[in-house]
């Protein structure tokens, strides 16, 4: 280690922890953490390895700071976040670039001298009178081609213990990777803090320096802002698997199951936010490796994922002991649960929106004290709850964890699932005709109504390819590129399909059911395997009706009608061509390096819609399209 930073470190981080950087041998490790250190300026430093006790002191460090306060069932903790920092920031969000370097207009970029400077600025002695913790994880399983070490720093236990639960310890690998070894590095300060929540939110800033793998984040707590491990080193690592050629996606990974469970099949899946992705991993009587994020790669042949992190930061609204089972079990027995954003009620309970129980009439939440009728600072109606109020969990708690959580080597992927929020164009599950149909007509062109999980106005249909447009790094047309690359060579890809849980009809009511998503997944299973035929429509295969039939009342014990089956399954041609022009324009305006590919793909698409048009009309029934072994 450097000689002049020996003092500063025994100075604030005392004899043990200082011990505990020294055997860390490597330079630029040493260097990142001085420096902040000295910018930061906290009372002293905490530093985690990957021991119990390290674990314990911050999950207690937590609630005797009061960021965390102790609710009535053993383990359970609720946080609050600031009433305007209740989601990711994206306006706030940025890239920091030099002048020569362009992601694409969708992009948010700042020049990056000012960009260090202004953050550096909001930096300096963010941590006076604080307790500084540095923490080492590991993101995808330890000791694997896919892990990637990285050390965040933070002033915030709740954030420090949030990736306890969430990510895998990786200070013993730290030890093993040497002083040549790349890291991702993250530095967050919550900044001043009033009645528990950052004050000068109008300071909030996340910037990501791609040059250094580093992010820093300020004058936030919301943890989609501020866990460096989660959306801050996803737009790190597309970036680093753009280069070694693999894919950082924003996928759940899932085991499902055939109907006599003697075969499991793994798919992943990529929905915007609050579009029923962490739902479908946790499908009752499947197994979940995890709900957000995936990295893949081809090994040997075949399409491997690993789930980057080992918990789930799920929204919690519209879960009951009915909708969804797996999940409120977990969430209401004893065992270690972070929750933010809900309401503590007088007896110590949370409480979120539509848990199935009647509505509270007194408590705490991210406003303050809370009772009907409450009005917000912004003159705003105040739920009891907040929409995109969330809980943390330990996937290894659960029931249903997979037992290839941790497996290095990672899982073969049998099918890919993209979803989005949309009110009225696409059927409920389509499966591509390949990988290229699918990647550039149904994952390039994900639309989602937005939702409460950023900040701005929600219902808005937004452009969102692969559900991960928030988080690239690299321009579009490059990321569809690595998508379509990835399977070269692959004999047997992933076969993808797309699913619309959202769909309504003419009264504008829902056309399916909340639990129906798993007769749409055991359909998917079962194409996987060759054990269903499917129809041929312009734009993909559908299922036929009998196999649709068959699986709801094996799965769900429902009669599924013929009308219900030809109304979802309508082909509804004008909102398809219109949906083509709205992307097409996007491409064309704002992306650009799109492949040639993708407008060759959607014209052909086109091209069969407008003859299907032709003999059939704007709506075709799925009684119209043939059958056969597709
Ligand atoms: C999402 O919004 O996609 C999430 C939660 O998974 S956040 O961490 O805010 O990104
Ligand atoms: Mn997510």
């Amino acid at each position: 280690m450097k000689k002049e930073y020996i003092d500063l470190l025994k100075k604030k981080c005392g004899e043990d922890n200082f011990r505990k950087i020294e055997a860390l041998n490597n330079e630029k490790m040493h260097d990142f953490v001085a420096k902040y250190i000295e910018l930061c300026n906290p009372e002293k430093v905490f530093v985690r390895t990957d021991s119990p006790e390290d674990y314990e002191y911050v999950r207690k460090m937590a609630v005797e700071q009061q960021e965390e306060k102790k609710l009535a069932t053993e383990g359970h903790t609720i946080h609050f976040d600031g009433y305007y920092d209740q989601a990711r920031d994206k306006s706030n969000t940025k890239y920091l670039l030099r002048p020569d370097e362009v992601l694409g207009s969708d992009i948010n970029s700042e020049d990056r001298e000012k960009g260090l400077m202004e953050v550096h600025g909001i930096l300096k002695d963010s941590m006076a009178g604080k307790e500084m913790i540095i923490g080492f994880f590991c993101l995808g399983p330890t000791d694997s081609e896919f892990s990637i070490s990285a050390v965040q720093i933070t002033d915030s236990f709740y954030v420090a213990h949030s990736e306890g639960i969430l990510y895998r310890s990786g200070y013993e690998q730290f030890r093993k990777l040497g002083d040549s070894g790349r890291f991702f590095r993250f530095v967050h300060t919550a900044g001043v803090l009033e009645n528990g929540v950052s004050r000068d939110v109008y300071k909030r800033r996340v910037y990501i320096d791609l040059e250094e793998e580093m992010v820093f984040s300020t004058n936030t707590q919301y943890a989609g802002n501020t866990v460096g491990l989660k959306k801050l080193s996803m737009r790190l690592a597309i970036k680093r698997a753009s280069e070694e050629g693999w894919l950082t996606e924003h996928m759940f990974l899932m085991g499902v199951y055939n109907s006599d469970k003697s075969r499991k099949t793994y798919f992943t899946g990529s929905f915007p936010s609050a579009c029923g992705k962490t739902a479908t991993a946790m499908l009752e009587g499947e197994k979940i490796v995890g709900d957000d994020i995936a990295y893949l790669r081809q090994i040997e042949g075949k399409i491997k994922a690993v789930n980057v992190e080992k918990g789930i930061f799920g929204i919690i609204r519209d879960v009951s002991r009915d909708s969804d089972p797996a999940i409120f079990e977990s969430l209401t027995k004893p065992g270690e649960v972070i929750f933010s954003n809900v309401l503590k009620d007088l007896e110590d309970n949370p409480r979120w929106l539509n848990d199935g129980r009647p509505e509270p009439v007194e408590g705490v939440n991210f406003s303050g004290e809370w009772i009907p009728g409450k009005k917000g600072p912004d003159d705003k109606d105040v739920p009891y709850a907040h929409k995109n109020a969330r809980y943390t969990i330990k996937i290894a708690d659960l029931e249903n964890c997979d037992e290839n959580l941790e497996n290095p080597e990672g899982v073969e992927v049998g099918g890919i699932i993209y979803g989005g929020r949309d009110s009225d164009t696409n059927m409920p599950v389509e499966q591509s005709f390949n990988w290229q149909h699918g990647i550039l007509t149904q994952a390039a062109t994900i639309e989602s109504e937005t939702t409460a999980a950023t900040l701005g106005k929600e219902g808005v249909r937004t452009f969102n390819l692969m559900a991960n447009l928030d988080f690239l790094s690299i321009p579009i047309g490059r990321y569809i590129q690595n998508n379509l690359d990835i399977t070269d060579g692959v004999e047997n890809p992933p076969l993808i399909f797309h699913v619309n849980y959202f769909l309504r009809g003419k009264d504008g009511d829902f056309l399916n059911g909340i639990k129906d998503k798993h007769v749409w997944v055991k359909w998917m299973e079962k194409r996987v395997n060759g054990e269903v035929d499917a129809l041929k429509t312009p734009c993909g295969y559908i299922p036929l009706y009998e196999d649709l039939k068959q699986l709801f009342k094996e799965v769900l014990d429902k009669e599924y009608s013929k009308d219900d089956y030809e109304e979802q399954f309508t082909l509804r041609i004008p909102e398809r061509l219109a949906k083509k022009e709205r992307i097409l324009k996007i491409y064309h305006t704002k992306v650009f390096d799109t492949p040639h590919a993708f407008i060759k793909e959607l014209e052909d698409q086109r091209k069969r819609l407008e003859e299907c048009r032709a003999e059939h009309g704007d709506y075709v029934s799925p009684f119209v399209f043939s059958g056969g072994k597709h």
